[in-house]
């Protein structure tokens, strides 16, 4: 039996997108760039034969040297290891590239961009060819799998790339026949930041995601694939969640809250005090929210601080105007003449069914509301 560990898309070095304390900052930087470190101790674990890297591994623009001369020595504790490297879009092998800055250790195989490359072992029993290809631009439309066919079929055939599931992209599309008609048994791709595993026509395709969670869009688990190989075409492919921290996404209503505090209990409220200091939230205010609660939200992101490990607030709350005093015949203020101005409108929108015009309306009522009322645009999102 063969283990093979497929990691990808570490950005080592990447500017951080969370909305992080100072001294944050840098635990956050280091726990990114420290994901292979960890990779590296799973693989001892599992006593894996194969580490797959499908590209993405640092920041051509920001990873310091330093770090590739560490990953460089990292991978020398593994020397009965194979480590094989594809390049992607955002660590290409360009001539200033750090992959060229240091001496790789022998058990290490990166991946050029001179044609599709091969490597042939055997391993526990299994003969095995790793087939890669290395970016050498930012950018590359051609779909260079068109004509992919594998040497021999009765090997453990690997595919190592970095590139996108489509028939067209910037970022090395790959089609499904090209799979189809490739005759390998697995697919170690690199990209995509979502942890994904698919069969096309025989051939598990993997992506395994960015290790650890890079911003607030990458929510939920993220870790490694395990691969299990028990013969040239018994592969089965396993997500091992491994991230030090995950981005949570939750709504809170604001309808019905009378003070200040109770807006405070109800962001409190969101999973337990541990998941609160260990994870980056991301929450979203919603409903209708009583105008004497003055929210401050960058305030409050300062006075949740040992709360939450990062928090974002988003604000799609609106403000709970009480209209009907608005409405009154007799009341011919500013505000009700606008108001009754907008209602109007909105019931002649409603009668042709534009719902997006209605919305429109209805968003444009509340933003000058605010304006009249508080001096500035509250409400900021769309309503429902
Ligand atoms: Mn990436």
């Amino acid at each position: 039996m063969l283990k093979i560990v497929h990691t990808a898309d570490v950005h080592a070095g990447r500017p951080l997108c969370f909305e992080l304390e100072e001294e944050r900052r840098y635990i956050r930087r280091r726990e990114v760039e420290t994901a292979l470190w960890r990779i590296v101790d799973f693989v001892k674990e599992e006593n894996a034969q194969i580490l797959l890297i499908a590209g993405d591994v640092f920041e051509h623009l920001y990873a310091r040297p330093s770090w590739v001369k560490d990953l460089a020595l990292l991978f020398s504790t593994i020397p009965e290891t194979r480590v094989f490297i594809a390049p992607g879009n955002h660590d290409p092998l360009l001539p200033d590239s750090l992959y060229f800055s240091v001496d790789w250790p022998d058990n290490v195989t990166i991946f050029d961009s001179a044609g599709i490359g091969r490597v042939s072992f055997e391993a526990n029993g299994i003969e095995v060819d790793v087939y890669g290809l290395g970016w050498a631009a930012f950018v590359q439309r051609d779909p260079l799998l068109s004509s992919f066919r594998v040497a021999r079929r009765d090997r453990l055939n690997i595919v190592l790339l970095h590139g996108d599931l489509a028939d067209q992209s910037v970022y090395l599309p790959i089609k499904q026949e090209h799979i189809a008609s490739s005759g390998a048994a697995y697919f170690a791709l690199g990209h995509i930041h979502v942890p994904m595993a698919r069969n096309i026509a025989g051939t598990t395709v993997v992506y395994p995601g960015c290790p650890e969670p890079l911003d607030f869009g990458d929510e939920g688990q993220r870790g490694i694939y395990l691969v299990t190989c028990t013969g040239p075409s018994e592969v089965s492919a396993e997500f091992v969640p491994m991230a030090v921290r995950t981005v949570r996404a939750v709504q809170v209503d604001l309808t019905g809250l009378d003070t200040g505090e109770q807006v405070r209990n109800a962001i409190l409220a969101v999973g337990s005090p541990e998941d609160r200091r260990r994870d980056m939230w991301k929450i979203t205010l919603r409903g209708r929210l009583n105008p004497e609660i003055e929210l401050d939200l960058p305030g409050l992101r300062h006075e949740f601080a040992d709360e939450f490990f990062s928090l974002r607030l988003e604000p799609e709350f609106v403000l709970d105007y009480d209209l009907d005093p608005l409405l009154a015949p007799e009341n011919q203020s500013l505000e009700a003449r606008f108001v009754k101005k907008l209602m109007e409108l909105k019931r002649r929108l409603q009668q042709t069914g534009d719902a997006q015009e209605v919305d429109i309306i209805e968003r444009a009522m509340y933003y000058g509301l605010d304006a009249l009322r508080q001096g500035e645009i509250i409400t900021r999102r769309r309503l429902d």
